[in-house]
C-alpha cells in the first residue's frame, strides 16, 4: 500500500486553509495530521475540514509529533525561520510558503542547517514554476525555438492589498514573485537591479505603487517588472520573453471573448488563489511526492536566499534612487 505522507501544516489563515483543502480533497498520498496557529480558534476552525487533523497548541509541539512526517508553513514571513530550524532539526520535509525568511541573515541560517544535515529537505512556495503556461513559456525558451532569450517582461498587478500592506511588500511580497521567474527563465542570477517608483496610483494611500524593477542578469539579459497593487481592475499576470528570433507571451487566461453590441469583452481574474489554484494543486502534489521520500524538489532555500538578497537590495535601491549591485555567498553544493 502507498504510503501515506502525514502533514503539519503551520499558519492556518488565507493560504493555510486553502492548502489544507488541497491536501485533504485534491491530492493523493497525504492528509494532514495537525494544525497550528497563534490564533487558536483559527486553528481550530480549520481542523474542522482535516477530519484526521489535531489541534497543536504550538509549532514545537506539532512539529515534535511522532504523528506529524512532514510540515507546511503558511505563517507570516518573519516567522518561517522559527519553524523551519526546528522541523531541519527533526528531519522533517519542509514546504515552506514564500518568502523563505524575512532576512538574508535568517535564510543563511536556514542554509547552513540544511547544509548540516547534508541534503536537501525545503522546498519553497514559488509555485508560478508549476502553471501551465510559464511551464510552456520555459519549453519554448529550451527548444531554441526563437532563439537565445534577450528580456523578460513580467507585469504583476492586484486589484487591491489589505490594510496590512507596507510599501516594502510590493517587493518582498508580491514582486519575489517575478524575481523568482525572471531568474528561472533567464538561467541567470541577478547582477543588479533598479526599482523606481511612478506617479503614484492616488488609490494606493501612501504606498509607493506602482514601482518599476530593472533586473540585469550575470547572463547580460534584462528583466523589467510592473508591480501594482491597486490596480483595481483585476489579478493581471503577463510575461513575455523577446529573444534573437522572436517572442513568447503569456496569453489571457480568460477561456472565451464575447462579440456583442459592436463590442468585445473577456473576463478578467480576481483572485490570485483562481490565477495559480492549477499550479498550487502541481506544486503540493510534487512536494508530496519527494516528501514521501524524505526529500525536497522544486525552488530550493537557495532560490529563497537569492530572491530575498535581490528584494532587500531592491528595497534599498527604491529608497536611494541608485543601481544597486547584488552581492551573494557561494552556493553549497547541494544546491546544484
Ligand atoms: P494570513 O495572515 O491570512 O495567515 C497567516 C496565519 O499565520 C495567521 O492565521 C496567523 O495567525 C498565523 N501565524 C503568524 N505567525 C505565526 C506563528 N509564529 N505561529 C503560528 N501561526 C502564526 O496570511 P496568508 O496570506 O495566508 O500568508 C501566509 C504566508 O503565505 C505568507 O508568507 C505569504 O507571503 C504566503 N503567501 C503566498 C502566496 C503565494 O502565491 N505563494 C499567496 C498568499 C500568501
Ligand atoms: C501574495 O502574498 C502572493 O503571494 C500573491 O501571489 C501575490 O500576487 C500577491 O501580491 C501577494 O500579496
Amino acid at each position: 500500500m502507498a504510503k501515506i505522507l502525514r502533514v503539519g501544516v503551520i499558519g492556518t489563515g488565507m493560504i493555510g486553509q486553502d492548502h489544507i483543502r488541497r491536501l485533504t480533497n485534491i491530492i493523493p498520498n497525504v492528509m494532514v495530521t495537525g494544525v497550528t496557529d497563534f490564533d487558536i480558534e483559527r486553528a481550530k476552525e480549520a481542523a474542522l475540514s482535516a477530519p484526521e487533523a489535531d489541534v497543536f497548541k504550538t509549532t514545537e509541539a506539532l512539529i515534535a509529533s511522532d504523528n506529524i512526517d512532514a510540515v507546511l508553513i503558511c505563517s507570516w514571513g518573519p516567522a518561517h525561520e522559527e519553524a523551519i530550524l526546528p522541523a531541519i532539526a527533526a528531519g522533517k520535509p519542509i514546504l515552506c510558503e514564500k518568502p523563505l525568511a524575512a532576512t538574508q541573515e535568517a535564510c543563511l541560517r536556514i542554509i547552513d542547517a540544511e547544509v548540516k544535515h547534508g541534503k536537501r529537505l525545503i522546498q519553497v512556495g514559488y509555485m508560478r514554476r508549476y502553471d501551465a503556461a510559464y511551464k510552456d513559456m520555459k519549453n519554448v525558451i529550451e527548444s531554441g525555438a526563437i532563439g537565445e532569450p534577450l528580456i523578460f517582461h513580467s507585469v504583476h498587478r492586484n486589484p487591491d492589498v489589505p490594510s496590512h500592506y507596507t510599501g516594502d511588500m510590493a517587493i518582498t511580497d508580491t514582486m519575489v514573485h517575478d524575481i523568482d521567474v525572471a531568474r528561472w527563465l533567464l538561467g541567470s542570477e541577478v547582477a543588479n537591479i533598479r526599482v523606481v517608483g511612478s506617479k503614484k496610483n492616488s488609490k494606493g494611500g501612501g504606498l509607493r505603487d506602482p514601482l518599476m524593477a530593472l533586473l540585469e542578469m550575470e547572463n547580460a539579459t534584462l528583466a523589467s517588472i510592473e508591480v501594482s497593487v491597486n490596480i483595481g481592475y483585476g489579478y493581471d499576470i503577463q510575461g513575455e520573453i523577446s529573444a534573437e528570433n522572436g517572442t513568447v507571451s503569456l496569453t489571457e487566461t480568460n477561456n472565451v471573448i464575447v462579440k456583442r453590441q459592436g463590442r468585445f469583452e473577456g473576463k478578467v481574474l480576481t483572485d490570485w488563489k483562481l490565477r495559480f489554484v492549477d499550479a498550487y494543486d502541481v506544486e503540493l502534489a510534487k512536494w508530496v511526492d519527494a516528501a514521501r521520500d524524505g526529500g525536497a524538489t522544486g525552488p530550493s532555500a537557495w532560490d529563497g536566499y537569492a530572491i530575498q538578497v535581490v528584494s532587500d537590495s531592491g528595497i534599498l535601491s527604491a529608497n536611494n534612487g541608485e543601481v544597486v549591485a547584488i552581492k551573494m555567498g557561494l552556493k553549497p553544493a547541494i544546491y546544484s
